[in-house]
């Protein structure tokens, strides 16, 4: 089977997710294509080697230019902070690899559109990775929107919540700095929501009215406890939106207690409504108005049979499923994609569209008014 050398940039929490995404794939999904994890790439040497021998990554690289520059890498896998998605992205491709990038796709929108004009120049594959969308149960929700199961679309509402900084102690890390994370809770929590909402309804946010607010301003910095630091990102986004007729609404925050990393959704439309909370994430709960009126009800569908996305793969019904499994897939399609030339999705184009929107939330909580969601330039489609 041909193989393809792998380069990942960066190795912190998504470089153990990505990692181990590479490794299981070609065990549960052989394909045409044999991935191997040839180098990974962090400033410190130390940490690198550290990251290498633990995730199981052959070579240690400290310059990305370098890892570009090799004629032996064919795809490029982006886990670094936001901050440097774009300048990496855009060398990547024009090196002729293909690209994977983290979530969201860049701090800013004008960057997100220069990475994928850059992916469109020189023809390579790109996703960004937006994991939740192969969640089995997100796949299984899709099939029965484009089914035409939830009838015309009335509401999105969807909620993202975390409780990990409420400790007004816990230290200034870089998630809090916009210089490095481009925004709080709405570019790391937020992103996955309105992504969700773009493919689970194929229908794209238009405008939004959206509310920033960061509670706690300031915060000790991690190597001088002593010292305070300004929070310069937000630590809760609301936003009001619509899409068409559809209604949508999202709050996503990290000053939730008890509320680790629950994810939840809810839409609702004609025939029927659906429910999802990732604590939660073999089941989706389903209520068919179309049924007879005596057993109306919501069904709880435990996502895990042979007839359901991905399941195949891996476990007889009802041996469930973990956060890690999506990347698998995620990372399974992409050498799929690389290996036939074709369409893969969330691409550049996905994640573009995504910081389009995170882009009107912040005008649109500066200037207190609903703002549209700018289209995606021409010189991009
Ligand atoms: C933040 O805590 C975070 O790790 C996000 O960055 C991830 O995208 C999300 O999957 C889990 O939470």
């Amino acid at each position: 089977m041909p193989e393809i050398n792998v380069a990942m940039i960066g190795y912190a929490f998504m470089g153990k997710a990505h990692s181990n995404a590479w490794r299981q794939a070609p065990h549960f999904f052989p394909g045409p294509l044999q991935p191997r994890m040839k180098v990974i790439c962090g400033r410190h040497r130390e940490a690198a080697a550290e990251a290498a021998a633990r995730l199981g990554w052959e070579e240690v690289e400290t310059d990305w230019r370098k890892v570009i520059a090799r004629p032996d890498i064919g795809i490029v896998d982006i886990v670094t902070p936001g901050d440097s998605h774009a300048e990496i992205a855009i060398a990547a491709a024009q090196a002729g690899k293909h690209v994977i990038c983290e979530k969201p796709l860049a701090n800013t929108l004008p960057e997100a559109r220069s990475m994928l004009a850059a992916v469109k120049m020189a023809g390579v594959r790109h996703m960004t990775l937006f994991n939740y969308r192969r969640v089995p149960a997100m796949r299984l929700a899709r099939q029965f929107l484009e089914q035409g199961r939830l009838g015309r679309l009335f509401h999105f509402r969807a909620q993202y919540l975390q409780d990990w900084i409420v400790d007004p102690e816990f230290p200034r890390v870089w998630r809090l700095d916009k210089t490095i994370a481009g925004s709080g809770a709405l570019g790391d929590l937020g992103a996955h929501v309105v992504d969700i909402c773009h493919y689970l309804t194929g229908l794209r946010l238009d405008k939004v009215s959206a509310l920033l607010v960061t509670m706690i301003p300031e915060r000790p910095l991690p190597d001088q406890p002593r010292r305070m630091a300004p929070v310069t990102v937000d630590d809760a986004a609301l936003f009001l939106a619509r899409a068409g007729e559809m209604t949508a609404q999202f709050e996503v925050s990290r000053l939730a207690p008890g509320r680790k990393n629950c994810l939840l959704l809810e839409i609702n439309g004609s025939r029927g409504s659906l429910r999802f909370n990732l604590e939660r994430l073999n089941e989706l709960e389903f209520y068919d108005r179309t049924q007879p009126e005596a057993v109306q009800g919501w069904n709880n569908i435990l996502v895990t049979d042979a007839r359901h996305p991905f399941i195949p793969h891996w476990w007889p019904a009802g041996h469930i499923l973990g956060y890690e499994h999506p990347f698998v897939h995620a990372v399974a399609e992409f050498l799929e994609a690389v290996s036939s030339g074709g369409e893969i999705h969330p691409d550049f184009a996905d994640g573009a569209d995504c910081n389009a929107v995170l882009d009107a939330v912040e005008r649109s909580a500066a200037s207190g008014h609903w703002e549209n969601v700018q289209p995606l330039a021409a010189a991009c489609s």
